[in-house]
């Protein structure tokens, strides 16, 4: 086993954004279940994001979504997550919500509806010039969803024309991150649909343009750790979305459909270095829960990533070289099966202890009487969803 001492000093340093959405109404497209106590607006998103950090002491920034967080004083937004100990982080771009968007944004065949979207981009830089975020997350949900509906190669130029016009007005240290998806909502050609797609354009535009990992994006069976480890060795791994899957894109909380997957995938991460406290690598949730609890449910979601991240670090790499060179598979197996079958939960109990916070975030939350609380007091007003 590697040094426990280690691996708690990474752990110490460790960071998790939480997405602002994981906070508002979710469902799937049949039915989006209301809960009580949900926040109404972006401020009481963050103020529930903050939650998540009291407890669990990893997870200080939160992500935004533009429009659903679109406030008229980011100044303000950014001073209530100050004053809630936490930071508004990752900018998240939304052209997948409006009816010109039928057909596409970035690649619709109307060059107005083009226009529009890219401005919708550019926007969403000027909120990050105004919340000092680092990185500008982009997803895309065009495609088509029939042979023949469209020119899969001009969808391709005109994709690669947006991304070039929103790297350009990108300043400092601003990146952007272009996230694939296998599809959904277009369900014949997606326009950015795998690694590859996202590597090649994310090539082109620059040493600031990186790829994201959402763990949910892939068709089942995909090995999702040699891509990471690809990415990283290209130096182009830029984010992580967390999030589990099932089936398709089921958005359920990281690590409980399959925390072996999780642990092999930070494994790659750890190996890379890509866990040190200057990592140019955003640990990203993006998670919806629908039917559990959300505050809860990102406190969990930030534990599993915890608990998996603590096995990999406790992987023994030399001992794990040496079966490796020595072609001892058996061997080389044994010594990652047996990091990944380490009861961690005591030593992250503990390391929580030494920096202050209760061992049992879970159970600290729930005593906290803050669930409670929201649910007195937030009455009235729309609640955030879907779309808000
Ligand atoms: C997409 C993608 C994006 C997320 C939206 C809500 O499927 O995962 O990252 O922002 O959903
Ligand atoms: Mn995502």
């Amino acid at each position: 086993m590697a040094g426990r001492e280690a691996a708690k000093n990474v752990l110490r340093a460790q960071r998790i954004e939480l997405p602002s959405w994981a906070f508002g109404n979710s469902g799937t497209r049949f039915k989006v279940f209301a809960q009580q106590g949900v926040p109404r607006d972006p401020f009481e998103k963050v103020a529930d994001a903050a939650q998540v950090h009291r407890f669990t002491g990893v997870a200080p920034s939160v992500a935004l979504h533009i429009p659903w967080d679109q406030v008229a004083d980011y100044a303000a937004l950014g001073r209530a997550a100050a004053d809630a100990g936490i930071a508004l982080g990752t900018v998240n771009a939304n052209v997948f919500q409006d009816d010109d968007y039928k057909l596409g944004s970035v690649t619709n065949p109307d060059p107005a509806v083009r226009r529009k979207a890219l401005d919708h981009l550019f926007a969403c830089v000027d909120v990050m010039d105004l919340t000092g975020s680092r990185d500008l997350k982009l997803w895309f949900s065009d495609g088509t969803n029939y042979p023949g509906q469209d020119d899969i190669r001009a969808r391709q130029d005109r994709l690669a024309e947006a991304l070039s016009a929103v790297y350009e007005r990108l300043s400092g240290d601003q990146r952007l991150i272009l996230e694939y998806k296998l599809f959904e909502p277009a369900f014949y050609t997606t326009d950015v649909p795998d690694w590859g797609t996202a590597y090649a354009h994310c090539l082109r535009l620059g040493e600031r343009a990186r790829v994201c990992v959402d763990t949910g994006h892939h068709a089942p069976g995909t090995n999702i750790e040699f891509i990471v480890a690809f990415l990283l060795r290209e130096q182009k791994l830029g984010a992580f979305d967390f999030n589990s899957r099932f089936y398709a894109d089921d958005d359920l909380m990281v690590g409980a459909a399959d925390p072996f997957q999780l642990f092999r995938i930070l494994f790659e991460v750890a190996r890379a270095g890509g866990l040190a406290a200057d990592s140019q690598i955003a640990f990203m949730l993006d998670q919806c829960h629908n039917i559990e609890p959300k505050i809860p449910g990102q406190i969990r979601s930030v534990m599993n990533v915890q608990e998996a991240t603590a096995k990999a670090l406790l992987v023994d790499t030399e001992a794990l070289a040496a079966a490796q060179a020595a072609g001892d598979v058996l061997g080389a197996n044994g010594v990652l099966m047996d990091a990944f079958n380490t009861d961690v939960r005591p030593l992250l109990a503990e390391l929580r202890e030494e920096g202050g916070l209760d061992p049992d975030p879970m159970a600290a939350y729930a005593r906290s009487g803050y669930a409670e609380r929201i649910v007195a007091e937030r009455v009235g007003g729309t609640q955030a969803g879907w779309g808000a």
